[in-house]
């Protein structure tokens, strides 16, 4: 079946950090995981361009909103690049393909009987870009996670009957366990739709800034409607002269933070019903990565730059570290002394090391080509079950359990390196026979492991596996065994040098 999975589309009111690459990280690495299954994929990233916080960003900084959102959706579309994310579209929301086809779908729930005019009145975070209860409110009249004083606000719009689609979302929940990811989740998303569910603000009467509504042309839609359709409409253009709609919805898996999980687990399945189309397959919500205690926001401050990380490292650390620190699904610290860790002691001294004493003993013992041996080597067992391991746990959306799996067969290779040394048994004659197998079980680990890695470091990984002569990523040949000997080794420059780290500002 076609792996259709997507990251959210980014505000452009601000610019990328640590947060959004997240996001996009772990999205491209259910990608390339799905495609080195032979799966056919589709990669969906880009910017949340309408509504209150890009337009009162843009005021504040005597920009034009469109001006403002060219120039971030630069930044984002230079984030998804140095990431190497391998997206196969960027949707910015202000593209006219994407605004004609949000026309067209909420029409079709206009004409179905969902919506009606009102007035609304509640507290209403424009960073959010959202009404907030009474009961959500911190500080007498704050925002829970901006932190910023909310003001009361009244206008006549339209509605959606919300309220309509209880017992319908109710029954998706039932039937569908999975629907939403991991299991706290989805019990959050359920209490809040038994709470009962009140009719949502459709659209906009103060605001020009977004998707005309066509019924009445002196409105916008409410950026979330138009920012959730961003996952369907992309579909119709993405490709030039091609509708992929058939082939990819529904979607297979929307990677999301938990800070939008009520508009992405009630919001968005009622809009879709509503419009008389399928709801996607499974929302996946992860957790914040924090900063001390601190969701890091672009609100608060508190953020770390992610392009100043991989120019000092390179990407592949990064992506490494933050699927490895905190436990996918749930919140978790990052800070640059937890990140040196991880880089010195995993990925120089763990993998690095191992790849280098690899290629040095295979260099210095076997003439720098990989020994043909008997493939049966006690290793294999583990190999092989871990590989279908890893494919349950990222069918799950389980990154940092899946990259566990991986980093345990990187430490059995180095374990089964430290029983057997094969650096003392080349100096005693009766034991040096036993060196080639040993090299080639190791190489062929090597092999195997670093193509189960590849989704998460491509980078390092096609280095090493092209040292090794492999020069394709399928997972068919993730199998210890699959390939024999007979590859010539080159030279490996250490995969994880040294860093000085940089003196704080
Ligand atoms: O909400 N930890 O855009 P946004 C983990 N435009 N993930 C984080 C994070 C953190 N500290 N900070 C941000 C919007 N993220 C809307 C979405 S979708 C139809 C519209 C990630 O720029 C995480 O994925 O505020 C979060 O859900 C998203 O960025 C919010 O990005």
């Amino acid at each position: 079946m076609p792996y259709y999975v997507t990251t959210p589309i980014y505000y452009v009111n601000a610019e990328p950090h640590l947060g959004h690459a997240y996001t996009t990280i772990a999205a491209d690495v259910l990608a390339r995981h799905m495609r080195q299954r032979g799966e056919e994929v589709f990669f969906l990233t880009g910017t949340d361009e309408h509504g209150e916080p890009v337009a009162q960003a843009a005021e504040r900084q005597g920009l034009e909103p469109r001006d403002l959102a060219d120039k971030n959706a630069q930044r984002f579309r230079d984030l998804t690049e140095i990431l190497n994310a391998t997206n196969d579209f960027f949707i910015r929301t202000s593209d006219p393909e994407h605004e004609a086809e949000v026309q067209r779908v909420l029409q079709q729930v206009y004409d179905n009987g969902y919506v009606y005019e009102g007035t609304y009145e509640g507290w209403y975070c424009p960073r959010c870009a959202d009404f907030k209860t009474d009961a959500e409110l911190v500080d007498g009249n704050k925002c829970p996670i901006h932190l910023i004083e909310l003001e009361r606000e009244k206008e006549d719009n339209y509605f959606f009957k919300l309220s309509a689609f209880q017992e319908q979302l109710e029954q998706l929940y039932a039937d569908r366990p999975d629907f939403v990811g991991p299991g706290v989740r989805y019990n959050e998303a359920l209490s809040f739709i038994k709470g009962g569910l009140n009719d949502v603000s459709l659209t906009r009467a103060r605001l020009r800034w977004g998707v005309t509504v066509p019924w009445d042309e002196s409105q916008v839609f409410y950026v979330w409607f138009d920012a959730l359709l961003n996952y369907y409409t992309a579909l119709s253009y993405a490709r030039e002269g091609e509708d992929l709609t058939d082939r990819f919805w529904p979607a297979s898996v929307h990677l999301i933070g938990k800070d939008i999980l009520k508009f992405h687990t009630v919001f968005w399945p009622a809009i879709l019903m509503a419009a008389g189309i399928e709801v996607p397959r499974r929302v996946y919500v992860h957790g914040y990565l924090l900063m001390g205690e601190h969701k890091m926001s672009k609100s608060l401050g508190n953020v770390i730059d992610p392009f100043r990380i991989i120019e000092l490292y390179g990407v592949d650390a990064l992506r490494y570290y933050l699927l490895r620190e905190v436990g996918f699904g749930q919140d978790g610290s990052v800070s640059p002394e937890g990140f040196e860790t991880r880089y010195d002691t995993e990925l120089a001294n763990e993998y690095g090391n191992l790849v280098s004493r690899t290629a040095n003993m295979i260099g210095r013992y076997c003439g720098g080509v990989v020994p043909e041996a008997d493939t049966s080597s006690p290793l294999a067992a583990d190999f092989d079950s871990a590989r279908e391991r890893l494919c349950a746990q990222i069918d799950a959306v389980e990154l940092s359990a899946a990259l566990d799996t991986i980093w345990q067969l990187v430490r059995r290779l180095n374990q089964y390196l430290q029983d057997e040394q094969p650096w003392k048994l080349v100096k005693d004659e009766a034991q040096a026979g036993r060196v080639p197998a040993i090299l080639y079980a190791v190489a062929e680990g090597l092999r195997v492991v670093s193509l189960l890695l590849h989704p998460f470091m491509p980078d390092k990984t096609a280095t090493v596996l092209a040292a090794l002569g492999q020069d394709s990523f399928g997972l068919d040949a993730a199998r210890f065994g699959a390939v024999g000997g007979g590859a010539e080794v080159g030279e490996i420059a250490p995969l994880f040098p040294r860093i000085e780290s940089p003196t704080p500002a």
